[in-house]
C-alpha cells in the first residue's frame, strides 16, 4: 500500500546523507530522497543510480552483482508497519523491471532505469506513496 511505501522510503532516504559523497548526487538534482516520488522529478541521473546502491547496501537489500536480494528486500519491507501487505509486490515490481534492463552493464546507470520503471509500475499498482504521506513519517526514523 501507499502508506507502507511512505514508511519505506523515509527510512530508507535517510541513507543519502551517508552516499552524497561516494555517488556524486548533489542536491540540485535531488534536495530529499521523497522528491523521488514526486510528480515532476525525472528518474534519469546516473548519480541518482549510484546513490541507491550505495543506500541499498546500507541495509544489505543488494547482492554482489547489484541486483535485489529478495530475502533481505522481503525482509526489510516486512519489518515496517503492515509491511507484509507490501513486501511481496515491491519485491514482484522491482525484479520485473530488472529483467527488463539486465543488459545495461554499468551497475549505476542500470539501477537508475530500474528506479524510472519502479516508480511507474509502482504509480500503476496505486502503491506509490504522496510526499506529504512521506513528510507526515519521517521523525519515526
Ligand atoms: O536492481 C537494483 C535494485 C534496486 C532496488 C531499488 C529500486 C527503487 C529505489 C527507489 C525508490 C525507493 C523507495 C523506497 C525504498 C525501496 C527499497
Amino acid at each position: 500500500t501507499a502508506e507502507v511505501m511512505s514508511h519505506v522510503t523515509a527510512h530508507f532516504g535517510k541513507a543519502l546523507d551517508e552516499c552524497r559523497e561516494e555517488s556524486g548526487l548533489s542536491a540540485e538534482i535531488l534536495e530529499e530522497f521523497q522528491h523521488f516520488w514526486r510528480e515532476d522529478f525525472e528518474v534519469v541521473h546516473r548519480e541518482l543510480g549510484c546513490a541507491i546502491i550505495c543506500m541499498s547496501n546500507k541495509f544489505s537489500l543488494l547482492q554482489d552483482d547489484s541486483r535485489m536480494h529478495h530475502v533481505n528486500m522481503h525482509d526489510y519491507v516486512k519489518g515496517f508497519p503492515n509491511g507484509e501487505l507490501l513486501s511481496h509486490k515491491l519485491v514482484d515490481l522491482i525484479h520485473n523491471c530488472e529483467k527488463q534492463y539486465d543488459s545495461i552493464a554499468d551497475d549505476c546507470d542500470r539501477v537508475v532505469k530500474v528506479a524510472a520503471c519502479f516508480k511507474v509500475d509502482a504509480k500503476a499498482a496505486g502503491i506509490a506513496p504522496e510526499v506529504a504521506m512521506i513528510e507526515a513519517v519521517m521523525e519515526k526514523y
